[in-house]
């Protein structure tokens, strides 16, 4: 599996036109359970240990601190920014003796739900019973990967690359406009100035 990592080569895959065009995934699961690693890996960077201390932001990722998915208090906040994200990526590592995610809590996500089974290189990895638990949570959609050895990696960049219709803001507007006052909504001239 070492080998695996070895012939592919991480940094090259999310090139900067690339980026623009991909989506945005949050990272979501228990602390440990290898969020920041697959951050690291899915950018291209060194992966060294590094205890997330606050929500981070990058491109085309937000890593949480597990602390959100644990504590009720912070949970709340998780909606905030999965609103700021494309697709939400739910972790639960393949070593886990239990899954902290009640049944059937997807769809009050209103975004693409994605389920990844983390440290599946791992001695004790029991991917068959991650994946089991995250399918009762409600993720149709599982990747498999191990941080480690990359496998699963591109999989879950090949999704993240599928383009999607957005709507943009200014027609939104517009329309919303045509609805209450039955005309096209106008830019005031000062402020265009
Ligand atoms: N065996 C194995 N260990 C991993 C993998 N990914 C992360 N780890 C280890 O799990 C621990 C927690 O990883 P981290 O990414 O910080 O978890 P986070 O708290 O969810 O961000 C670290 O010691 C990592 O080296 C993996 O794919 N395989
Ligand atoms: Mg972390």
């Amino acid at each position: 599996m070492k080998k695996y990592r070895e012939e592919h080569d991480y940094s090259t895959l999310i090139d900067t036109n690339a980026e623009l065009e991909m989506r945005r995934l949050i990272l979501i699961g228990r602390s440990e359970c290898g969020k920041t690693t697959l951050k690291q890996v899915l950018r291209g960077e060194k992966i060294t240990y590094h205890k997330t201390q606050y929500v981070s932001q990058y491109d085309v990722l937000i890593d949480m601190p597990g602390e959100y998915a644990e504590n009720l208090d912070l949970a709340h906040t998780i909606d905030l920014y999965t609103a700021e994200s494309d697709v939400v990526g739910v972790c639960l590592s393949a070593t886990e003796p239990y899954s902290l995610y009640p049944p059937a809590i997807t769809p009050l996500a209103n975004r693409d739900v994605i389920g990844i089974v983390t440290k599946i290189d791992h001695w004790d990895a029991d991917p068959d019973q991650a994946e089991a638990w995250l399918r009762l949570t409600g993720c149709r959609r599982i990747y498999r990967v191990s941080a480690y050895t990359g496998e699963g990696v591109d999989d879950i960049i090949d999704f993240l690359k599928i383009k999607h219709s957005k709507t943009d803001v200014e027609s939104v507007m517009a329309e919303l406009h045509q609805e209450k006052f039955h005309k096209l909504s106008q830019i005031e001239p000062h402020f265009l100035q």
